[in-house]
């Protein structure tokens, strides 16, 4: 029932986007005359310029406007478009869903031959990550395939075709955000000196060799021809449309509009009800008079997949543990006694040998989390370096009336849709980071007082593409000294998130 709209996308018409199909002959044309280049060996040379050209210009090199566009247009050609079978021959509506559909297959195969090198907790993460963005490509490629309704051009298919365009593009960028986890957390894996461990590393950077670019290609390709309107290379213009569209609408509506458009109402009434209206499917006390002796008990026994909203009341008390909500425990909802009384503590920090991501006192991937009236805390300590409170990468998520304190790095908002309502965040070095679409209204972000050389910075967005739909934004929210800082008067400040956020924060 609730959340529907995430697992059974609408009929939608990827080649609304291609409508204006100039640029769509343009690109088949490149194809074609890529395809021969190929044939003289030319186009070798350019793939990798190219490739190069697009990584790089990721990271905001000066290339003349006109040479990065065409740069880029060759990169998609010569490394996706061509590769797939009968591309030339297809039409422009189906190129989109064809090269999504190439990049979930790369992504199956390095996933499917990454599998047996299973063994250290890095790879473990590795192929978590692709099996998520397997996940979610797939679902992107039946959100675009799906048989166009019978309805003709009314006024209604424009919004469903914005919608399932935001939704396709969180999607994309989520898969990007973690491969790009996957690549970091392969990256810093101590290899040390175990050859095994060397070896089995570097075969899956192998097997990892362009599934960057595909991804990126697969997002940019998608940008500029699968959303409506996309081809019109007006950066300003698309942006305002993601920005109007499911992706972060709370930027165009939400002064007033809580929670999100994309909660549906059952949801709503979960989130705004007294908390004793609320009838919860599992209690979890210390005490015993529940259903469960701690919250890590109850999301186990939640059922899985679920499309229905389950909800779990955890009691007031202090819960030491750390709780992982995984991409198969969906439509969770912890419903606390009060930020304060209910607390679930961990004290995890890297300096403990574990990846951020593994930091995390509550760590949520499942799809249609929420959670109200809570406190998540990491208590590592102000010397540690990352200790992560609350990651959150699962798509829709709502939190309200939460309080998620930690020392370095204490919010993860790793990927997709999230909105953070009458919350308390503290924190230092990166308060709040990550590469979602995260919507921060009405909350309290408190800056700690730092070690020497650290810089306070309250939202680090992880941006690595500039396609990526995501981005951080604060509205409307108090940006205070906890009392650490306020005593010495400490020195802070702030870096706001790159394009894709905005912000309204009012700073005392
Ligand atoms: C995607 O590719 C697979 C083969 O790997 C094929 O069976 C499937 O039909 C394709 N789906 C679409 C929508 O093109
Ligand atoms: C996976 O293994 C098969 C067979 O060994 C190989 O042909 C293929 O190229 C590999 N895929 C990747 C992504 O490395
Ligand atoms: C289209 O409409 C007709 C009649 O209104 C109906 O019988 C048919 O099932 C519809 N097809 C789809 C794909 O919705
Ligand atoms: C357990 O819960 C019941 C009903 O909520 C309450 O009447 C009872 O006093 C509780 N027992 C303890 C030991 O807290
Ligand atoms: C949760 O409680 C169960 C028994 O009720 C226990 O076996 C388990 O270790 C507990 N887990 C944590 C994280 O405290
Ligand atoms: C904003 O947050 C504060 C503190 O959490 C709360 O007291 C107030 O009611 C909130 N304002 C609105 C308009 O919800
Ligand atoms: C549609 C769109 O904005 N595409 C952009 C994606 O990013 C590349 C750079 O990597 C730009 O050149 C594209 O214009």
């Amino acid at each position: 029932m609730a959340h529907i709209k995430l697992g059974s996308p609408e009929p939608t018409r990827p080649q609304r986007g291609c409508a204006q199909s100039t640029r769509c002959r343009r690109l088949l044309i490149l194809i074609s005359i890529i395809s021969v280049a190929l044939a003289v060996g030319l186009a070798v040379s350019l793939t990798i310029f190219a490739v190069r050209r697009s990584r790089s210009h990721v990271r905001g090199d000066a290339v003349p406007g006109a040479l990065r566009h065409r740069a880029h247009d060759l990169t998609l050609c010569a490394t996706e478009l061509t590769t797939l079978p009968g591309a030339a021959a297809a039409g422009d509506a189906d190129l989109v869903p064809m090269s999504l559909n190439g990049t979930r297959r790369r992504v199956a195969d390095a996933l499917y031959n990454a599998t047996a090198l299973a063994g250290s907790r890095a790879i473990a993460d590795c192929l978590e990550m692709l099996d998520a963005a397997g996940e979610l490509l797939e679902r992107s490629v039946r959100a675009i395939t799906v048989a166009p309704s019978n309805a003709t051009g009314t006024a209604a298919t424009a919004d469903t075709d914005t919608d399932t365009a935001g939704d396709v593009m969180t999607w994309l960028s989520a898969a990007l955000t973690y491969y790009d986890t996957c690549h970091d957390s392969l990256q810093q894996a101590d290899a040390d000196d175990d050859k095994d461990r060397r070896r089995i590393k570097a075969q899956m950077l192998q097997y990892l060799t362009n599934l960057g670019e595909h991804l990126s290609n697969s997002l940019a390709i998608f940008k500029a021809l699968g959303t409506p309107g996309g081809g019109i290379p007006v950066h300003n213009q698309i942006h305002q449309r993601l920005l109007a569209s499911s992706n972060d609408d709370a930027n165009t509506n939400t002064d007033v509009s809580f929670p999100p458009r994309w909660v549906e109402p059952s949801d709503r009434r979960l989130l705004v009800a007294e908390a004793a209206d609320i009838v919860p499917d599992m209690v979890v006390a210390k005490d015993g008079n529940g259903t469960h002796m701690n919250i890590t008990d109850a999301v186990e026994a939640a059922p899985e997949y679920s499309s229905c909203r389950v909800v779990i009341y955890v009691k007031a008390g202090v819960y030491t543990e750390n709780v992982k909500i995984g991409r198969r425990k969906t439509n969770l909802m912890l419903v606390g006694d009060g930020a304060g009384d209910t607390v679930v503590v961990g004290s995890l920090s890297v300096q403990d040998q574990f990846k951020t991501f593994h930091t995390a006192t509550l760590s949520v991937s499942g799809e249609g989390f929420m959670m109200r009236d809570m406190t998540v805390e990491n208590r590592a300590g102000p010397a540690k370096p990352q200790a992560v409170a609350l990651l959150v990468s699962g798509d829709h998520a709502v939190v309200y009336r939460c309080a998620v304190l930690g020392y370095q790095d204490t919010l993860y908002a790793h990927a997709q849709r999230q909105f953070y309502r009458d919350c308390e965040v503290a924190g230092k070095v990166d308060v709040v980071f990550g590469n979602a679409a995260a919507v921060l209204q009405n909350c309290t972000l408190r800056a700690r007082l730092l070690l020497t050389q650290q810089k306070n910075t309250v939202t680090a967005q992880g941006r690595t593409d500039p396609n990526h739909s995501t981005g951080i934004s604060v509205h409307g929210c108090r940006l205070l000294p906890a009392p650490d800082l306020a005593a010495v008067q400490g020195r802070t400040r702030r870096t706001w998130g790159g394009r894709g956020s905005r912000t309204r924060g009012r700073c005392t």
